[in-house]
């Protein structure tokens, strides 16, 4: 595939995230959250700077745009039961979402899994916004899809970082 192709994808996803509400610095903040106790001269900015890594991905940009769409779609309702309602309600016996949110946890090895775990139960910060079914957006995927992209980070942040960790 062509640069500019792939420039136009990454564009995209990063276009899709804002209009869904979700901020760079929104994700950096789950990583922080993740790795602070880990390294305490971390910053945001060091979070940002990983998050942004993550998000250069094309696996990543992947997930974000079928994530999205599917999300999109069902607000409108325009998918076909069973699953447009199984969508709608979240439900918890679905698991594709999940499936999606591996495969960006994926791309830097097994230790983002636990992280992912830990912020998918917590839901910090952004993921209870997403998680608020009041409102009558639908998030199913996006709520994976950010839990995961902050999870990447902070496993690329511990592998690769130049903040000196607690010893
Ligand atoms: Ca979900």
């Amino acid at each position: 595939m062509k640069q500019k192709q792939l420039n136009v994808i990454e564009t995209k996803a990063r276009e899709w995230l804002l209009d869904r509400g979700v901020k760079v610095q929104d994700i950096a903040e789950l990583t922080y959250h993740l790795q602070r106790s880990y390294f305490p001269h971390l910053t945001i900015e060091d979070c940002i700077r990983h998050v942004e890594k993550v998000l250069s991905k094309r696996e990543v940009q992947n997930g974000i745009l079928t994530g999205i769409q599917l999300d999109r779609l069902t607000e409108k309702g325009l998918l076909d039961e069973p699953l447009q309602s199984m969508l709608k309600k979240d439900e918890g016996l679905y698991g594709i979402d999940e499936v999606v949110a591996l495969s960006i946890l994926n791309v830097y090895g097994s230790i983002g899994l636990t992280n992912y775990g830990y912020i998918d139960k917590q839901k910090p910060g952004i993921l209870s916004r997403l998680n608020d079914k009041s409102t009558g957006d639908c998030h199913t995927f996006l709520d994976d899809i950010v839990g995961a992209i902050a999870a990447a980070a902070a496993s690329r942040l511990a592998h690769n970082s130049d903040v000196t960790p607690t010893s």
